[in-house]
C-alpha cells in the first residue's frame, strides 16, 4: 500500500474534552478511498491527549456513501485481501482506540459507511439519515468489518435480508432494529453527539475503558470466563482513585441523583 493519508479529508478539531472527526469529501458523498482509511487510522490513533471522548461526523448531505467504488476497479484478489485488513485496522484504531466514539449520522449511510458507524460505540441518526448494504447488488460482500459488527447490532437475519433485498432502513426502523440508539430531527445529530459526548467525556476513565475493551470481550466469552473477566475488572475499576472520590461525592450528597429521563 503506498497511498498517502489524505489528510485534507478528514478534519480533527478539539472541542473542550471532545475530538470531533469530520470527513471532508462532500463532492464525493465521502466515499471512502484507500487515503481517507489511512487518514481514519491515523487520527484516532493520534487523536489529541485532551480528548476523553470523540464525535465523528460527515460534511456534505450525507454521512458516508462507503467505498470509494472508482478506487475498487483496479483492484485483482491479493490486493483485495490487504485492502479489507487495512479497513480492519482503521476501524479497530476506533472502537478498541483510547476514547469512546459517538457517531453523528445524516443522508446516506451505507456500505462501508455503515460498516464505519458501527465500529463506534454510539449512533445517533437524525431524520435525514437512512441505511443500506448495497454491496449484494453490486456483487461485492462486506469487506471493512461489517459481517462482525452489524450483526452484533441487529442480528444475522436483518443484515442477511439489507443485503440480499437491498433493504433501505430510515432512521426509525433503524432505532427499531438497534442499528441506531438515538434519533433526532433532521440537522440535529452533531448537537444530540456532542452532548452525549461530553457526559461521556465527564465520565471515570477507568469506566470508559472497561466498557470499550472488556464489555464487547466479555459478551463474546462463555459465560463462566465472562463472569470471571467481569470480576477483575470490575476490581480494578473500584479500586481506582476517582472510583473512591466519586462514590464519597455519591454519599456526601455531593453527586446527582439518577432522575427519569435523566
Ligand atoms: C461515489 C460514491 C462511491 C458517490 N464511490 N464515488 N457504496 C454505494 O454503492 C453507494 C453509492 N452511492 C450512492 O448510492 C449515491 O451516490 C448516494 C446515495 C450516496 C448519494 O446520492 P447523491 O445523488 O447525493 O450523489 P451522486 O450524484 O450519486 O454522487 C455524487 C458524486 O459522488 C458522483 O461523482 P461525480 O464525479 O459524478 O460528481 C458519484 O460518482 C460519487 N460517489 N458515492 C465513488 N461509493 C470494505 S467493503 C465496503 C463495500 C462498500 O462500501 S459497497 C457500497 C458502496
Amino acid at each position: 500500500m503506498t497511498t498517502a493519508p489524505s489528510l485534507d479529508e478528514l478534519d480533527c478539531t478539539l472541542d473542550g474534552p471532545v475530538a470531533i472527526v469530520r470527513l471532508r469529501r462532500p463532492a464525493k458523498r465521502n466515499a471512502l478511498s484507500d487515503g481517507l482509511i489511512l487518514a481514519l487510522r491515523q487520527t484516532f490513533d493520534q487523536l489529541p491527549a485532551e480528548a476523553r471522548a470523540a464525535v465523528i461526523c460527515g460534511e456534505g448531505e450525507h454521512f458516508c456513501a462507503g467505498l470509494d467504488l472508482a478506487e475498487l476497479r483496479e483492484r485483482d484478489a491479493v490486493e483485495g485481501l490487504h485492502h479489507s485488513r487495512l479497513w480492519h485496522a482503521a476501524f479497530d484504531a476506533i472502537e478498541r482506540g483510547r476514547v469512546p466514539v459517538v457517531a453523528a449520522l445524516h443522508g446516506a449511510v451505507v456500505g462501508g459507511g455503515l460498516e464505519l458507524a458501527s465500529a463506534c460505540h454510539v449512533r445517533v441518526a437524525d431524520d435525514s439519515a437512512y441505511f443500506a448494504l448495497p454491496e449484494g447488488t453490486r456483487g461485492i460482500f462486506v469487506g471493512g468489518s461489517g459481517a462482525v459488527r452489524i450483526p452484533r447490532l441487529i442480528g444475522v437475519a436483518r443484515m442477511m435480508d439489507m443485503m440480499l433485498t437491498g433493504r433501505v432502513l430510515g432512521a426509525d426502523e433503524a432505532e427499531r432494529a438497534g442499528l441506531v440508539q438515538y434519533r433526532v430531527p433532521a440537522g440535529q445529530a452533531l448537537a444530540k453527539a456532542l452532548e452525549l459526548a461530553r457526559r461521556i467525556a465527564a465520565n471515570a476513565p477507568m469506566t470508559n475503558y472497561a466498557l470499550m475493551h472488556a464489555l464487547p470481550r466479555i459478551a463474546e466469552q462463555a459465560s463462566d470466563h465472562g463472569l470471571f473477566t467481569e470480576a477483575l475488572i470490575s476490581a480494578i475499576a473500584q479500586a481506582a482513585p476517582e472510583a473512591k472520590a466519586r462514590l464519597r461525592d455519591f454519599l456526601e450528597g455531593r453527586a446527582a441523583k439518577v432522575r427519569p429521563g435523566g
